[in-house]
């Protein structure tokens, strides 16, 4: 493939939008002015009976299929273009794993690094591949012209390049169940070096439950600073009790580590009172990660 000069997403879209706005405008314009002249230039009061019995027209009709041909082989192309820049990955980009599930995001850079937001760096084309754990989401990043379909079982992807450093929202824009909404999160673009410098930082030993709590997607639903999502927060749930229902029936429950434990492998075991029966069983999680994230947890007050 040649090099070709960069054209950004932001420019391949907004290039096809603008052209078919534009047409549309001169379209609308020219068809009611058309329409507001006739209806006063041949109005039934003003000539009842009709002057002319012509049937057709060579040339006018000639012309009004010409024309519109050529505006509308004019947006097919702008679109046309567009889209393949839009699936033309360039080949200094980087690549960068996305993971959709219910219901967060999970993106896993080269050297293995995972994050719930999607860092990038200011001026370099990032590659994301798409890959769908449960069912149907959708990528999508208006301030880049982004979306993309997240499909279980195939790899899609995008690409795009930040070129300002800042925070860029990122949405799931296809419904995906009941915690959909929350299902968003940014693309964070910092400038080249300190993303560098982001990227190679080691996490504090410390941290290591709270990275856990991010990788599985647990933070997507559960907030740790007491505000609702789809489920209870962690803030201060170590030793707490709860309502919960269980087999339709309503009992008190405190959280132990047994129960915390079976809320991860079994959550339809028990729910809490208030909340939706939402939350996936989670079998692959080992003891060990368990014992790091509850761990964590506690020290959560
Ligand atoms: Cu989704």
């Amino acid at each position: 493939m040649n090099p070709q000069p960069l054209i950004t997403t932001t420019e391949a879209v907004d290039k096809a939008f603008y052209v078919i706005l534009g047409i549309s405008g001169v379209m609308l314009l020219g068809v009611t002015v058309a329409m507001i002249y006739f209806v006063w230039r041949y109005n039934r009061k003003r000539y009842p009976v009709p002057l002319s019995q012509k049937d057709h027209n060579f040339w006018l009709e000639t012309i009004w299929t010409i024309i519109p041909t050529i505006l509308v082989m004019m947006m097919f192309w702008y679109g046309w273009e567009g889209y393949l820049s839009l699936r033309r990955i360039p080949d200094n980009a980087m690549p960068i794993h996305a993971s959709a599930r219910m219901w967060s995001w999970l993106f896993t850079y080269e050297n293995g690094k995972t994050t719930n937001k999607l860092y990038v760096p200011v001026g370099q084309p990032v590659y994301v591949r798409l890959i769908a754990e449960d069912v149907l989401h959708s990528f999508y990043v208006p301030a880049f012209r982004v979306k993309r379909d997240c499909v279980p079982g195939m790899e899609t992807y995008v690409w795009f390049v930040a070129e300002k450093a800042g925070s860029y929202d990122l949405f799931c824009a296809e419904y995906c169940g009941v915690g959909h909404a929350d299902m968003i999160t940014t693309v964070e673009a910092l400038p080249a070096a300190e993303f560098a410098a982001w990227l190679n930082a080691t996490p504090a030993e410390a941290d290591a439950g709270k990275e856990l709590l991010q990788k599985y997607g647990c933070l997507g639903c559960h907030s740790l600073d007491g505000s609702r999502i789809v489920g209870p927060s962690f803030k201060g749930m170590t030793g707490s009790s709860r309502t919960v229902v269980s087999n339709g029936q309503e009992t008190t429950a405190s959280a132990d580590t047994d129960t915390l434990i079976r809320a991860i492998r079994q959550p339809a075991a028990e729910v809490v009172k208030g909340y939706p029966n939402a939350m996936p069983p989670y079998p692959d999680l080992s003891d060990d990660e368990i014992e790091t994230m509850l761990a964590w947890l506690e020290t959560l007050k």
